[in-house]
């Protein structure tokens, strides 16, 4: 057998590690971990929005949410007067949500394991689409059935100030910018922490212009 095998392939790619940032007790940013498939990952929001359009929902307290949002997966989050709650059919057309994209899936599943969440099989994915000036206030995630499975976020456009604070409301908070490729891991100890964006900045990106698009995959149902 020849032992030089590994050693005589110049073409082979260079395992390359990227840090992991920790900044919660179970919780990590993968910087840049959702750049490889960026070209792929806009290419189906495209195609979700087409026929599930992003609108501006309201909460019951009968505010306009300033991001707006759509959802694909078998379960979407929705707010109206009548409350916060997922469902699988979009109230806008009255159809299911899109199906959730492979890309989508298999990027939800392997940030999960990488943060050392295993089994992870997201059920919904609510899309978030900020321009400059829309803000997300801060709050708790808790309409999905089972706290114990993560959330995983995705982050491209442009650059937010994430705010991530504690159990509760009045805990301190830090500041986090999330850029474009940026993914994100919550779980355990740290699923109920309140968390929120900052108003967006202008600015803009080159693919995806003045705008930030979020993405976050849960366990809804
Ligand atoms: C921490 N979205 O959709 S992603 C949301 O950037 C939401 O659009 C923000 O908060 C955004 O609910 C922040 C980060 C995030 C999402 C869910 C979490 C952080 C979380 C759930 C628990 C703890
Ligand atoms: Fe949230």
């Amino acid at each position: 057998m020849n032992l030089d095998l590994f050693e005589q392939q110049p073409e082979a790619q260079a395992v390359e590690e990227k840090p992991i940032e920790i900044i919660g007790e179970q919780s990590v940013v993968l910087r840049q971990f959702a750049s490889p498939m960026q070209h792929e990952l806009i290419a189906a929001i495209d195609q979700i929005v087409a026929q599930a359009p992003f609108r501006q929902m309201i909460t019951p307290g009968g505010y306009v949410m300033s991001a707006a949002m759509t959802n694909c997966g078998s379960l979407g989050w929705i707010t109206d007067q009548k409350g916060y709650r997922y469902q699988p059919l979009d109230p806008s057309t009255g159809k299911p949500w899109p199906a959730m994209p492979a890309v989508f899936e298999t990027l939800a599943i392997q940030a999960a394991a990488l943060a050392g969440f295993d089994h992870f099989k997201p059920d919904a994915c609510l899309i978030n689409e900020y321009v400059v000036g829309a803000k997300m206030s801060l709050h708790q995630d808790k309409n999905e059935r089972d706290m114990s499975q993560p959330v995983v976020s995705v982050s491209l456009g442009i650059t937010a100030n994430f705010l991530f604070g504690g159990v509760n409301r009045q805990d301190k908070t830090q500041k986090i910018l999330l850029q474009h490729g940026d993914v994100v891991v919550w779980g355990g100890v740290d699923r109920l922490r309140y968390h929120g964006i900052l108003p967006l900045k202008a600015a803009s990106h080159p693919l995806l212009g003045e705008r930030r698009i979020n993405f976050t995959f849960r366990r809804a149902g």
